[in-house]
């Protein structure tokens, strides 16, 4: 198994923190997003949205998209309860969560926004939002869906726990925060995800974002 991966994509990571918990062995191949990596034909033949992480299982079959990589190494696992609530959380976690918080922190580290532009502004109302309606559910419940951990927790983990590196005050979200620990404490747990690179920086960077 091989995992076309990038080591600050919290989207890659979610596969990664998987991964380790279930303890599969792969195969890590590095894809430099920032430095034209994804921009290849040999990219656009594997994934031509030109995003990573792809897990490529068997060799020649390849899988896109983060969440759909999470339900298919799930499968059969403890980590896909039989609950169709895991499908809403990871769907509202692509539309809702990642363009607000992960979107913010993304542009606000790089540089391709500042605190005060009205695209911060507009991302951060809305991740408080998002914020609001998370912590909501997690007042009643340990976890998003089924009766534990899942990938439903992964997924929407892997933006809320870097929350703060886009400014945002998780100090009000008080179940979001207890979730946050009971995730950390959760068997294989393991946080490599790597902070971005000075070739991300809006300017020197040649990706889809530029
Ligand atoms: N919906 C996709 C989004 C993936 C995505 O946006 N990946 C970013 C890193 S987080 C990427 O690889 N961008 C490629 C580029 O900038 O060239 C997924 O969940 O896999």
């Amino acid at each position: 198994m091989k995992l076309f991966d990038y080591a600050a994509s919290a989207n890659c990571y979610k596969v990664r923190l998987l991964l380790a918990q279930l303890g599969v062995e792969y195969e890590r191949v590095a894809v430099d997003i920032f430095g034209g990596d994804t921009l290849t034909d040999d990219f656009a033949a594997i994934n031509p949205a030109r995003t990573t992480p792809v897990l490529e299982d068997p060799p020649g079959t390849f899988l896109q998209e983060s969440n759909a990589i999470l339900l298919q190494l799930a499968r059969g696992t403890r980590y896909l309860p039989d609950d169709p609530q895991v499908y809403r959380w990871l769907f509202y976690e692509q539309a809702d969560v990642v363009p607000t918080m992960g979107g913010l922190r993304f542009r606000l580290i790089t540089g391709r926004l500042r605190p005060d532009d009205p695209d911060a502004r507009r991302r951060r109302a809305a991740s408080y939002e998002v914020l609001e309606l998370l912590d909501g559910h997690l007042a009643r419940r340990a976890f998003f869906a089924g009766d534990g951990y899942s990938i439903a927790d992964i997924g929407i983990f892997g933006y809320v726990h870097v929350a703060h590196e886009a400014g945002l005050d998780l100090e009000p979200y008080m179940s979001v925060r207890s979730w946050l620990g009971r995730v950390e404490q959760q068997p294989g747990y393991m946080n490599d995800l790597a902070p971005y690179p000075p070739n991300a920086r809006a300017g020197a960077s040649r990706s889809i974002y530029d």
